[in-house]
This record gives C-alpha cells, structure tokens and sequence, in this order.
C-alpha cells in the first residue's frame, strides 16, 4: 500500500477537554505522520457545507451546532492506509459500540460529541484537505 493521506479533525469536545495531545499521540504511536494541523472555530456556514451529505439527517441541525460549539483542530495525517487506518484508530461512531482502545471508546462522550472525525475514503479525504488547507500549509 502506498502513502497516503486523509483528513482529520478533533472535535469541540476533544478540544474541551483539553485531549488534543492525548489523541495526536495515538495517530503519532500508530504510524500516522500530521503533515498539516491548525486549530479553527468552523463558522456554521464551513460546517453546514462540510456536513452537506448529512443535510437531511435529523441530526444535521444540531451536528452543526456542535461542531460550532468551540475550536476545533483540523488536520492532515499521512501514513501507510491512512484513511482505513484512521478510522480503525477512531473506532465506531457511536462509542458505546467502538472497539477497546479505540480513540472514540477512551474518549467520546456520546455518539456525537465522539472526539474526532475522519475521512471516509480516499477521494473524500482529497475533498476534504482541500476545503481546510492550501497545498503550502501541508509539508509532508
Ligand atoms: P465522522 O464523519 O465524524 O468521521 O464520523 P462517522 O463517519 O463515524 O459518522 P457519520 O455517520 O459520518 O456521522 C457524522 C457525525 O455526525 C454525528 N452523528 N450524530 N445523533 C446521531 O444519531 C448522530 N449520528 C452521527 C457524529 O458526530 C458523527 O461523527
Ligand atoms: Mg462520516
């Protein structure tokens, strides 16, 4: 497999709780390079876009306010698998069903404020970088 990269970003109660350091350790530990990272407070217009393939979720109104709810740190982590690596590192959504050591099981406080976001594929991680950061802030 070869490198590759996806997009991350720990959410407003990972940046609550003061765990943004605590969960860069476990991408760092897992063979995950930040090739890219900035903390932002999303405005609700980057978050209803980001969040659009979710628009007629009945959670979409109040996912959008959540991610608006504080900072947010947005990233880019490289690695070998990154993108299936990632999610396997950030285990199921809803924490009550993700996986021992999973970031989201050591972390989440419910299946919405659940820490962290990755990308789902590839392509998307490609969508997704590029709507948070310009190619000059990635240095791999
Ligand atoms: P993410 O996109 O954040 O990496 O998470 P995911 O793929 O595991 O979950 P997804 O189905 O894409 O949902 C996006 C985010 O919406 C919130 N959510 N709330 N209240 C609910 O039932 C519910 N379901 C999902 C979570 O913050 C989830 O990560
Ligand atoms: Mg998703």
């Amino acid at each position: 497999m070869a490198i590759e990269r996806t997009f991350s970003i720990l959410k407003p109660d990972a940046t609550r709780r003061n765990l943004t350091g605590k969960i860069n350790a476990v991408f760092e530990e897992n063979g995950l390079r930040i090739v890219a990272q900035k903390r932002i407070h999303m405005t609700e217009t980057q978050a209803k876009k980001f969040y659009e393939v979710h628009a007629a979720r009945p959670f979409y109104g109040e996912l959008v306010s959540f991610m608006t709810s504080g900072p947010v740190v947005v990233q880019v982590l490289e690695g070998e698998n990154a993108v299936a690596k990632n999610r396997e590192l950030m285990g199921a959504t809803n924490p009550a069903n993700a996986d021992a050591g999973t970031i989201r099981k050591m972390f989440a406080e419910s299946i919405e404020a659940n820490s962290v976001h990755g990308s789902d594929s590839a392509e998307n991680a490609a969508i997704e970088i590029a709507y948070f950061f310009a190619g000059s802030e990635i240095v791999g």
